[in-house]
C-alpha cells in the first residue's frame, strides 16, 4: 500500500464548465501543494459556464456526483487512485452527496475557508462576486455554524467570468470591496468568495494589508492534513454509500 504521508493525489472538482477557470484553480492548488502532493483539476463536461444562482448551483451538483463517481472509477480502474477531492465553488455544491459517493475526505472551498479564518482572526468578512449570490454564503455560514464569526457578507459586483477576463477590471474591485470591508466591518481577515479567485490572494493581501484566506489553497492543505492522519469520511450513518436502488428516466445511469 502507498504510503499516504509521502505521496497523495488530491482531485479539484471546478463544479463549472469553464476550462480556463479549471486550469487556473489547478494552478493556484499546486503551488501550496506539499513536494508530494499530486493535484488535479477537472470540471463536468455538462453544466452550467459559471455559478451565480440557486439554479446554477442545483445543476451544478448533479456535474459534481458525475466527477466524484469518474475519479473513483478511474482508481477502481487501476489509474491514480484519488485520495481527496475539493469541490471549488464557492457554493460548495453538492458536498454531502459527494461525500456519500467515496471513503475519501471531499472538502468544499467555502468550508475551508470559513475554517481557516476563524483560526486566525475573530472576526471575517466575505468578498464574494455578484449580490444575488451573498445569500448563498450566509446560508452556508449559517449551516456550518460559522455566522457569528462573520461580520459581512460582501459583493464586488463582479460576473464570475469577468473574473476570466483581463479587461473587466475585476481584481481592482475585489481590492476596492476589501478595502472598505477592512475599514468598515471591524474584522482581522477576509474570505474570498469564488473559486476563480484563486490566482489573485498574494495581489490582494498586498494591497489590503489583510489576512486574506481563499478557498481552493486553504482546501489543498486541510485536504493534505486528513489524508496524512488517516482521516476520510465516515460511512457509519447518514454519509454511509447511498442504498442501492433504480433510477429511472435519464438518471437510469445512477442506479444499479
Ligand atoms: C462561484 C464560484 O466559486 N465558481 C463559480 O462559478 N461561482 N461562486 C460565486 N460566489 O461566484
Amino acid at each position: 500500500m502507498k504510503n499516504r504521508e509521502d505521496t497523495m493525489h488530491i482531485r479539484l472538482i471546478n463544479p463549472n464548465t469553464t476550462a480556463s477557470m479549471t486550469a487556473k484553480i489547478g494552478v493556484a492548488g499546486a503551488r501550496v501543494a506539499a513536494a508530494g502532493t499530486q493535484v488535479s483539476a477537472t470540471n463536468p463536461d455538462a453544466g452550467p459556464v459559471s455559478i451565480e444562482s440557486h439554479f446554477d448551483e442545483a445543476v451544478s451538483a448533479l456535474g459534481v456526483l458525475d466527477e466524484i463517481r469518474r475519479g473513483e472509477r478511474e482508481g477502481a480502474d487501476g489509474g491514480e487512485r484519488v485520495d481527496a477531492y475539493v469541490i471549488a465553488c464557492f457554493g460548495d455544491p453538492g458536498l454531502l452527496a459527494a461525500r456519500e459517493l467515496t471513503t475519501a475526505p471531499v472538502i468544499g472551498i467555502a468550508e475551508a475557508a470559513f475554517h481557516l479564518a476563524t483560526l486566525i482572526s475573530t472576526r471575517f468578512s466575505v468578498v464574494t462576486t455578484l449580490g444575488r449570490t451573498c445569500i448563498i454564503a450566509e446560508h452556508l455560514l449559517q449551516n456550518y455554524g460559522f455566522a457569528h464569526h462573520c461580520r459581512k457578507v460582501r459583493a464586488a459586483e463582479i460576473p464570475v467570468l469577468d473574473l476570466e477576463d483581463d479587461g473587466a477590471c475585476a481584481l481592482g474591485r475585489i481590492i476596492d470591496e476589501c478595502r472598505r470591508a477592512k475599514t468598515e466591518d471591524g474584522i482581522g481577515a477576509i474570505v474570498l468568495g469564488c473559486g476563480g479567485m484563486a490566482d489573485l490572494t498574494d495581489e490582494i493581501r498586498e494591497a489590503v494589508g489583510l489576512p486574506i484566506v481563499e478557498g481552493v489553497t486553504a482546501a489543498v492543505k486541510l485536504a493534505e492534513s486528513l489524508v496524512s492522519l488517516r482521516l476520510g469520511t465516515s460511512k457509519h450513518g447518514d454519509l454511509a454509500f447511498p442504498r442501492a436502488k433504480t433510477f429511472t428516466g435519464r438518471f437510469d445511469y445512477l442506479g444499479s
